[in-house]
Formats: C-alpha cells, sequence, structure tokens
C-alpha cells in the first residue's frame, strides 16, 4: 500500500534511539524533549487511526504541562474532549517502542486488531504549549498524520499554530463552534450571564490576581480579557513575556512549596490564582495581614462548587445524586468535610483526571479534583434534560425556578471535559460573586491538615507497584510496613508513596495534626522508599 510505503520513508527520518522504551503514563508520553521526535511521529500515525476508527476528529496535545521547560509530551484527545481509551494507550506504548525496523508490523497489528477501514478519511487536530520544542515536535506529530493520508485542520498549510488545549476541548458537536473565539463568547457569555444580579460587587471584589506560569494561559486570558466586560479584572503576571515557563510559578509550584509564585507582589488579602504551563489546573490563594500563605487547592474548590450546586439542587427540589470524586492526595479535612457535615458521596481512584471522570460519570452530577487544582463538573444527560425543564415550567414557584435557572447557567459556564483552568476561574468567581463570598471565607469552610509532598529519586520507579486507588504500596516488600510503622507515630497521621506517571521521580504524601509532624513522617517515609526502592543520589534530607 502507497501509504506504508510513505510512512517508512517518513519513519526514516524521525528513527526511534535503540533501547529507549517509554509507557504512556498519567498524562500520555512524557520525558525530555529531545527523545520525543519518533514518539511524536509515531502519535500522529496512532491519532490518524483513532480517527478513522471513530470516524471523528481526533486531538493531539503535544504539551508536558507542569514539567520543566526542558521536557515535553504528548497525548491523544478523544472527539469528546476525553483522554483515549484504556486499550488505546496500550496501542500507544506499543507504537511507541517498537523497534525501527518492527513499526510497520506494529501498526498493522493495530489496524488489524481494531478492524479500521483504511480508506475511511482522517482529521486530527494538533494543539501545543509554548515550550520552545513544541514547535518542531508538533511538525513531527503533523507528518505522521500526513504519512497516513490524514487531515490535519487548521490554517497555514494544516497547522494550528498558538491553539492551546483548550481548543482540543471544544472539539465535537457538544460545544457547537470549535474554534477559540467560539469558545471565548460561549464561557464569557455564561460568567456575565451568571453573575448580572450581583451588581453591587466593588471593583475591588471584581479583581483576580492570576498567574500564567508563561503559559499558554496566559495568552488566551490576554486574548479573552474584552468578553469578559470588565466583569471580571484581571491582573496578569507571569505572562511569558520574560520568566520561563513554570519556573518558581504556576499551580505544581504554588502548590508543591505552599508559597507564592517568586516575585509577584500580593496586598493582604487579595484573590489570588495560579494556572499551570498548559491551564488544566488552577489553584487560589491569599495572604493574611500577618504575611501568612494560604492555599486554596482543587480540594476545596470541589467543596465549594459541590456546596453551591447542593444547595441549589435542593432548592430547585431536584432529587440529582451528586458525588465528589477526589484521589489520594485530597486533604483528610476536606473528605471528612464532605462526608460527614455535607452528606455528600466521596469516591477516591487512582491518579490521573482520566480516572476521576470515567467515575464522576457515573452520578447525575460529578464534582471531580485532585488536589492538585485538575478537574471539572459533570452532568448527566438526564440530568440536563431536567434541570433545562424546570428552568422553562411556567407552573413552579420563583425560588425553584431561579434555582433551575442558575443551574442551567452554573452548566453553561462549566466545560465538561478533563479540566480547564480557565472554565474552573469563571466558575470560582462567579460562585464567590453570587453568594457574596470573600476567599478569606471561603477559606474558612474547614481547615487542611497540614501537609508535604516530596519527591524520591530512584533507579527504576516501576518497582512500586500500588493498590486500593494508591494508598498502599504492595512492592518492594516491607516498604507499606514501614509506612505504617512510620504513621503510627503521628497523630492524625497518613502517608503513601506511588510512583509518578509524568515525571521520573516516586512521589510521597505525609498528612498529620503539625507541619512539623507531616514534614517529619513525609522525610522519614522518604527515606523508606530511598533504602528500600533503589534510592539514587544522595539520601533525602530532613526539611
Ligand atoms: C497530569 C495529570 C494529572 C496528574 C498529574 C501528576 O497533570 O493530568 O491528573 O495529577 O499529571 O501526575 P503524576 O503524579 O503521575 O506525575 P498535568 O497538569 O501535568 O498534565
Amino acid at each position: 500500500m502507497a501509504q506504508f510505503q510513505e510512512v517508512l520513508k517518513q519513519s526514516a527520518l524521525h528513527p526511534k534511539p535503540a533501547g529507549l522504551v517509554l509507557q504512556y503514563g498519567t498524562s500520555g508520553f512524557r520525558t525530555n524533549a529531545k527523545q520525543l521526535d519518533h514518539i511524536m511521529f509515531r502519535m500522529g500515525l496512532l491519532a490518524t487511526l483513532r480517527s478513522k476508527k471513530t470516524k471523528a476528529t481526533i486531538g493531539v496535545m503535544v504539551t508536558a504541562s507542569h514539567n520543566p521547560e526542558e521536557d515535553n509530551g504528548v497525548k491523544l484527545i478523544d472527539p469528546m474532549g476525553e483522554m483515549v481509551t484504556q486499550d488505546w494507550e496500550e496501542h500507544a506504548t506499543q507504537l511507541a517502542n517498537a523497534d525501527q525496523e518492527d513499526l510497520l508490523t506494529a501498526l498493522k497489528n493495530i489496524i488489524e486488531k481494531e478492524a479500521i477501514n483504511m480508506s475511511q478519511e482522517a482529521n486530527v487536530f494538533v494543539g501545543k504549549d509554548t515550550r520552545s520544542s513544541s514547535a518542531s515536535l508538533s511538525q513531527a506529530v503533523l507528518d505522521g498524520v500526513s504519512a497516513l493520508g490524514g487531515h490535519s485542520k487548521g490554517k497555514r498549510s494544516g497547522y494550528l499554530k498558538d491553539i492551546p488545549y483548550m481548543l482540543c476541548n471544544v472539539l465535537g458537536p457538544y460545544y457547537g463552534l470549535a474554534t477559540v473565539e467560539g469558545y471565548y463568547t460561549k464561557f464569557c457569555q455564561a460568567f456575565i450571564q451568571l453573575t448580572k444580579n450581583t451588581s453591587n460587587r466593588t471593583d475591588d471584589q471584581k479583581h483576580l490576581c492570576l498567574d500564567g506560569a508563561n503559559g499558554i494561559g496566559a495568552l488566551k486570558v490576554r486574548e479573552m480579557e474584552s468578553h469578559l466586560k470588565k466583569e471580571l479584572q484581571i491582573s496578569l503576571n507571569n505572562d511569558g513575556s520574560k520568566g520561563r515557563l513554570n519556573h518558581q510559578c504556576g499551580a505544581d509550584y504554588v502548590k508543591v512549596q505552599q508559597k507564592p509564585p517568586t516575585g509577584i507582589k500580593i496586598n493582604p488579602g487579595e484573590r489570588c490564582c495560579s494556572f499551570d504551563g498548559d491551564a488544566d489546573r488552577i489553584v487560589y490563594y491569599y495572604t493574611d495581614s500577618e504575611g501568612t500563605f494560604h492555599l486554596l487547592d482543587g480540594d476545596k474548590m470541589a467543596t465549594l462548587i459541590s456546596t453551591f450546586l447542593k444547595e441549589l439542587l435542593t432548592q430547585a427540589g431536584l432529587d440529582l445524586k451528586i458525588a465528589v470524586v477526589q484521589t489520594a492526595y485530597a486533604n483528610g479535612s476536606s473528605t471528612h468535610y464532605l462526608e460527614n457535615t455535607m452528606k455528600v458521596l466521596v469516591r477516591c481512584t487512582k491518579t490521573g483526571v482520566k480516572h476521576l471522570h470515567h467515575v464522576a460519570q457515573e452520578f447525575d452530577v460529578g464534582v471531580y479534583f485532585e488536589a492538585n487544582g485538575h478537574g471539572t463538573v459533570l452532568f448527566s444527560k438526564a440530568a440536563e434534560e431536567k434541570i433545562q425543564q424546570l428552568a422553562e415550567d411556567t407552573n413552579v414557584n420563583d425560588k425553584r425556578k431561579k434555582a433551575a435557572l442558575l443551574l442551567r447557567n452554573t452548566i453553561n459556564v462549566i466545560n465538561q471535559t478533563v479540566g480547564d483552568a480557565i472554565s474552573d476561574m469563571l466558575l470560582i468567581e462567579a460562585i464567590l460573586a453570587i453568594k457574596g463570598m470573600t476567599i478569606q471565607q471561603w477559606d474558612t469552610i474547614y481547615t487542611d491538615l497540614p501537609n508535604r509532598q516530596l519527591k524520591v529519586k530512584v533507579a527504576d520507579r516501576r518497582v512500586i507497584d500500588t493498590t486500593d486507588a494508591e494508598r498502599r504500596a504492595v512492592t518492594p516488600a516491607g516498604l507499606q510496613e514501614a509506612i505504617d510503622n512510620l504513621v503510627k507515630k503521628y497523630r492524625q497521621a497518613r502517608s503513601f508513596v506511588r510512583p509518578s506517571g509524568t515525571e521520573d521521580v516516586v512521589r510521597v504524601y505525609a498528612e498529620a495534626d503539625t507541619q512539623e509532624s507531616a514534614d517529619a513522617l513525609a522525610h522519614e517515609v522518604s527515606l523508606a522508599v530511598y533504602r528500600l526502592a533503589g534510592g539514587v543520589g544522595d539520601e533525602p534530607k530532613p526539611l
């Protein structure tokens, strides 16, 4: 077949380094950008096959999100903005690791297994973040797409320059206009609609200090600002004009370091938030009059959003099942508050929004957030229809109708794909405005248990296997017993370890009744990992 000849010819220009083995991880392939050219080409091939199979447009996003600038990565996105299915993740790993001479065989295996009609047309959307390596790597994706005769959507001979992740999120019929302009219009109009009866807000209340992590989100917020008609007044920091991507800024830095981005002047009490490099995560924070930093992470967002939605559902008299989905990183206080005070069903999954997303789909209203600020809200079709019917019903009383209208507008401000910092920001801003709530009042809903996250370098992080939504380590032998014994030394303590799916490290999480205890526990568990799981480099030092 001529297509296969073209694949052979083109793949020679994107050769695989001998012996390199990479896994499709938490969020696709991620490693140093220098090792990714062949992966990008092959993901262009795979996306074309996926498009032929689904008869729909597939997204390929070139990004390493929160990782440092020198890394890059790629993930495939299904037509409705979801991550590709587990089977296709396996195809991706097989195709990525096939030796150069076996590439065609690996490709044909997938075609056969999935019974793909090769004469079916294929369309692929390619997006990229602002990393310097993203231009050539996304070109490699496009080479893969064209080698198999697929079409890549966009301008300039099929190249989508500057199109961010959010565009992949507006793929498919759900949102209508799959353009950046369509995105701004939809979400900003919904925000304005939601906040229109909160006319007493002062300029101070409409003001938000945003750290764009020097990433794509900063560029897009700049473009979007005029659509907000001053109902949200954003002062944008780390807009990419000088600083480095994610360097001492961004959602991951703020969450893990538990401090504000370097170099931003924050006034006491000022409401601030940070995006990550590809704008799919967001965390909020402020400093108080004594200069103490307060973080409002994904758990706090999930709590605010689910409280708001639950109240509206009750006022609307709608009997819809609402649940919150978290991971092991969720602060123990948040889970306790949700289950015991709010009486909301809470489920725990493995790390990775793709896992949370699938569990959230089981409910009428599924609020899911990772503590790192990655998440959204899903409404079942039936729930949306009930809300819509009530909002249009002329026979219901004012209170029920008002709640239904608010619910309907809330749905419109939410991007129900796998997490979008801009839409999450508009949702949180709208809820705070409607409730007339300051960030400090939001923060007092519950008090986080002090916690610490650390990273440990080991020779091969795959020696750690986990179970129970990553809360317990099955291997190496003795590690879980060591963690259990360490946890017993502290009050209100909990700790777990897991191999990262985006960085070459083992992650350690600990929480306890005081920051000193959380820090000490995290350090002791890190030592256990270092000793029992093949640590490399210097032994972890106390904090
Ligand atoms: C990605 C995933 C998140 C996950 C994070 C860290 O985020 O989308 O769901 O929490 O990686 O994963 P890990 O602990 O396995 O390294 P992002 O923002 O980097 O795409």
